[in-house]
């Protein structure tokens, strides 16, 4: 039996899976004080454990890359003893999880930041829009460049960060390089106009997330570490010139790191379009290939069959759907995800979906 479906298991890096269907990361502003994982978190991530990967929500490797209230961090003694809980019980239901490691960059505010400092970025531009703070929704405002002497310093705390999540039970880290946040407001032309060796060229623009790679996959292994992406996605008001151009240059950069995966947001979170050509991502990084965004379960079969994708991860319907893996096997009917309790709140809309 060679043909490939959506509910064959597959080894990626060093993790086996039971099936392609996986978890994708989904902030859900959760998080206990200090923003250490709960009893209430852990619950949730447990209820998913028949996906084939559970990636996390995406999680801070320090104070500085906090963007939104009650999103947890990998960065203290506390958060890594709350994920170890976490851990524990996806693997004590025979699960396999991710984390995902996460720097917003510019998508956050003073008040979010150590010493209410400016949040900072590739170059010092401004993202329209507003940020999410305790206080409610308050306009961004212009971050700080990064100086060329501090971005040794934040490579460094991805690897304690990764560290920290092999620490705490983790079969792996997602380094999240998509969805307008630090990485990627490197990597594409809209938010990089820096002049010395990390911004200009496309090389350059790809050096820090290079770095990032290099020494995360250093520490704990590339086959624990995956990368994700999102080439033509606007959300948190970003962009680039020549977004095919650009993603197939990042994809064969990668290419030479032996990853897990390569995770790609297939469109744009904010109109629904796809205009690009992800088979040509697929080929460039030439691993195994994640397809997210909109899938259901014909398309993310035929997508598996076809080989458009090696793995799918499906966000709201896994929100909705805490046994999604048995409800796609039986082609049961599927709960609808409410809005209206994605971020923020209690148990209500989190914890109470019904399992078949
Ligand atoms: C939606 C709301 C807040 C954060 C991402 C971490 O897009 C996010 C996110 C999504 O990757």
């Amino acid at each position: 039996m060679t043909s490939k479906n959506l509910f064959n298991e597959i080894k990626v890096g060093s993790t086996l899976l039971a099936n392609r269907i996986v978890m994708a990361p989904l902030t859900r502003n959760r998080a206990g004080d200090g923003n250490v994982p709960t009893t209430l978190n852990t619950e949730y991530y447990k209820q998913r454990a028949t996906a084939g990967l559970i990636i996390t929500e995406a999680s801070q490797i320090s104070p500085q890359g906090v963007g939104y209230p009650g999103t947890p961090g990998i960065h203290s003694e506390g958060q890594i003893k709350g994920w170890k809980d976490v851990t524990d019980a996806v693997h004590k239901k025979g699960g396999k999880i991710f984390l995902q490691l996460w720097h917003v960059g510019r998508i956050s505010h003073p008040s979010l930041q150590p010493k209410g400092g400016s949040p900072v970025s590739a170059s010092a531009i401004k993202p329209d829009g507003e940020c999410m703070t305790y206080e409610g929704p308050k306009p961004f405002e212009t971050p700080r460049a990064l100086e060329i002497g501090e971005i040794a310093g934040i490579v460094k705390q991805y690897v304690q960060a990764a560290e920290n999540s092999i620490e705490a039970g983790f079969d792996g880290v997602e380094i999240h390089a998509a969805n307008g946040y630090l990485l990627d407001q490197f990597l594409r032309d809209g938010t990089n106009v820096r002049e010395d060796q990390y911004g200009g060229s496309l090389e350059n623009r790809m050096r820090f997330l290079t770095e990032v790679a290099e020494a995360v996959t250093g520490a704990v292994g590339a086959a624990k570490t995956g990368i994700r992406l999102s080439p033509e996605n606007t959300f948190n008001d970003i962009k680039d010139s020549k977004p095919q151009v650009t993603f197939n240059t990042v994809a064969k950069m990668l290419s030479s790191f032996n990853l897990a995966y390569l995770h790609v947001v297939e469109g744009d979170f904010m109109t629904g379009e796809s205009t690009l050509d992800y088979r040509q991502f697929k080929e460039y990084f030439g691993g195994l290939y994640m397809g997210n965004a909109g899938y259901d379960l014909e398309r993310a079969g035929k997508s598996i069959e076809g080989g458009g994708a090696d793995l799918i991860s499906f966000g709201s319907l896994y929100i909705a759907n805490p046994d999604l893996v048995e409800r796609f096997k039986q082609n049961a009917p599927l709960n609808e995800p409410d809005q209206e309790t994605f971020y923020g709140g209690d148990a209500k809309g989190y914890t109470d979906y019904p399992s078949l």
